[in-house]
């Protein structure tokens, strides 16, 4: 019911748990793969672990609290945000607030307002499992490549380091052999750091994915890490990868699926990466936040090309009109009254980092969508994440910020920040909704200055759309229907086909995706090319052969 629905605060699962005697002498983990958004875990009534931020994995060791027979595990899980969460929580509904304060959200209830345009989804959201390693372990591994484009046929030196835990970690043999995709070995070497040389090297190419397996064994743990090589820079107004410029095409996605909610749904996973494919769409933003680990894998197993973005969303007190403080307008990064979320902010990129480093399929990272990127305070929250991102990230990828409307190349700190800029832009939606020739003209003003200000660098447009309802048809062309999508879709192909530095166009959204209510709203985001149940709207034809030639 509704309760359950807008429920505000804490929810507990339990269950017992029982460990049989013979896996006692090993090392017993018990991992969360997303717990949405702050996690307590107890066994047996004791607390042994909390957790920040929904979308990440954590662990904990039970060897010490486990009892003999039946244990109660306890996950305590709290959907609140606010000003010190990512993504953050308003004072104020935000979508009713974009009309002038009306619609609903209107209660004394203590409850959530989303400062950001999905639903609230909480729970446990990913697999929780128990799983066994040996006392002594592998604790990590990290692999980078440098390749040599020079030679016709490229030549790689994988450099990997293993780290390993627990007692005997210093006096423990690790063997580390490379094998390629059939499975036939490569090569064996011995010791926690080193390097493979592979002379024609197989690419991990876009579409066309190629894996390696490294097999780690340390000691009785063995650990088997596929691995694609490939490069990433961005030179001057290009992105290459391999060294060869590359144009994104694809969307921004959620993880939203009837009826899982965000709950992971695999099948369809699985449906969204071969509906993708075709339409020869190459690449997706997992927007708003990290997705599943087991999405990052199947993206480097088929090539998907992937922005790999934190959980910070909402960052931004001027959506709602700024009325997020009392009615008052304040700054984003007021220190008193702003956000409380940089220390937390570095955490999930720390943690984000940990996770994804490895994988092939991402190429960026981005640090925040749609942040109050303009504001004052807005390059000093900014500055240290980046530094961050950049220093932990041993592949170093090139990092971004994805920019709201109405930000200029002077004013917004992603100029000085970002090694891409990404806008995300509605003309023709939000600004000139159903006058065409208005949005393309104040659309064309703007690139044009941004090409004035800030030349010399690419950028991905990594939103763009409009809401549409499969049913409706409408000539002229209105919007809601069909044939607006359509015009729309096409006005923004023609804007980004005339500037060589546009690399990359990213539709908002894949599919249609559930929200909060509100007026803004008709059951749900709608600006889908699919429908939540993944059929093609009529545009989905439309890009399909844009696709295939672009
Ligand atoms: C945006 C946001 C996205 C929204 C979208 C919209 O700029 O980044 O989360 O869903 O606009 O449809 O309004």
């Amino acid at each position: 019911g509704a309760d359950f629905r807008d429920h505000y605060g804490w929810v507990f699962y339990q269950r017992n748990i029982s460990v049989p005697a013979y896996v006692k002498s090993q090392r017993i983990v018990l991992r969360c793969a997303a717990v949405t958004h702050y996690a307590k875990i107890y066994l047996n009534g004791n607390l042994i672990c909390e957790h920040k931020g929904g979308f990440l994995p954590f662990e904990v060791e039970l060897n010490d609290v486990l009892e003999d027979g039946d244990n109660l595990l306890t996950i305590a899980v709290n959907n609140v945000i606010d000003y010190t969460t990512l993504p953050v929580g308003g004072k104020a509904n935000m979508m009713s607030g974009m009309m002038g304060g009306m619609g609903a959200g209107a209660s004394d209830k203590p409850q959530n307002n989303p400062n950001f345009d999905f639903f609230n989804y909480c729970g446990i959201t990913r697999p929780v499992k128990i799983y066994t390693t040996p006392k002594t372990y592998i604790n990590d591994i990290t692999v980078t490549a440098d390749i040599d484009f020079t030679k016709e046929e490229p030549s790689a030196v994988l450099n990997y380091n293993v780290e390993i835990k627990g007692k005997d970690y210093n006096n423990i043999t690790c063997k580390v052999e490379l094998f390629d995709e059939e499975g036939t070995k490569l090569s064996e070497t011995e010791g926690s750091e080193g390097t493979f040389e592979i002379n024609n090297v197989r690419l991990w190419q876009p579409l066309n994915a190629y894996l390696y397996k490294i097999k780690v064994t340390a000691g009785e743990d063995v650990y088997t890490l596929p691995y694609g090589v490939r490069s990433v820079r961005v030179d001057g107004t290009k992105f290459l990868i391999n060294e060869k410029p590359f144009y994104f095409k694809g969307y921004g996605k959620h993880e939203d699926t009837f009826p899982n909610g965000r709950g992971i749904n695999l099948p369809m996973n699985t449906k969204d990466i071969s509906i993708m494919k075709w339409q020869h769409a190459n690449s997706f933003r997992p927007s708003h936040y990290p997705y599943s680990e087991e999405m990052m894998r199947l993206c480097d197993e088929e090539g998907i090309v992937v922005i790999d973005e934190t959980t910070a969303v909402g960052v931004n007190l001027q959506f709602g009109g700024g009325a997020n403080f009392g009615g008052e307008r304040i700054g984003t990064f007021d220190k008193e009254h702003g956000v409380q979320t940089q220390e937390h902010h570095k955490d999930v990129i720390r943690d984000l980092i940990s996770r994804d480093k490895n994988h092939a399929c991402v190429v960026m990272w981005s640090i925040a969508n749609e942040p109050d990127s303009a504001a004052e305070g807005a390059y000093d929250y900014f500055k240290p994440l980046y530094d961050l991102a950049r220093e932990l990230d041993p592949q170093k990828r090139p990092c971004t910020l994805v920019s709201v409307q109405g930000t200029t190349a002077d004013t917004d700190c992603s100029s000085k920040l970002s090694d891409v800029i990404c806008l995300n832009r509605y003309y023709g939606w939000y600004i000139h909704g159903g006058v065409m020739e208005d949005a393309e003209a104040e659309f064309l003003e703007e690139m044009d200055q941004w090409a004035i200000h800030y030349p010399g660098h690419p950028f991905i447009f990594t939103e763009y759309g409009t809401d549409t309802l499969p049913e409706m048809h409408r000539l002229p062309a209105s919007m809601w229907s069909q044939e607006y999508q359509d015009e729309y879709m096409e006005m923004y192909a023609k804007v980004f086909d005339r500037y060589p530095w546009v690399v990359g166009e990213l539709a908002w959204n894949f599919a249609d995706f559930q929200t909060g209510q509100g007026i803004m709203r008709v059951g749900g985001n709608r600006k889908g090319v699919f429908t939540r149940e993944r059929q093609p709207k009529q545009t989905a034809h439309l890009l399909r052969r844009r696709w295939e030639t672009k």
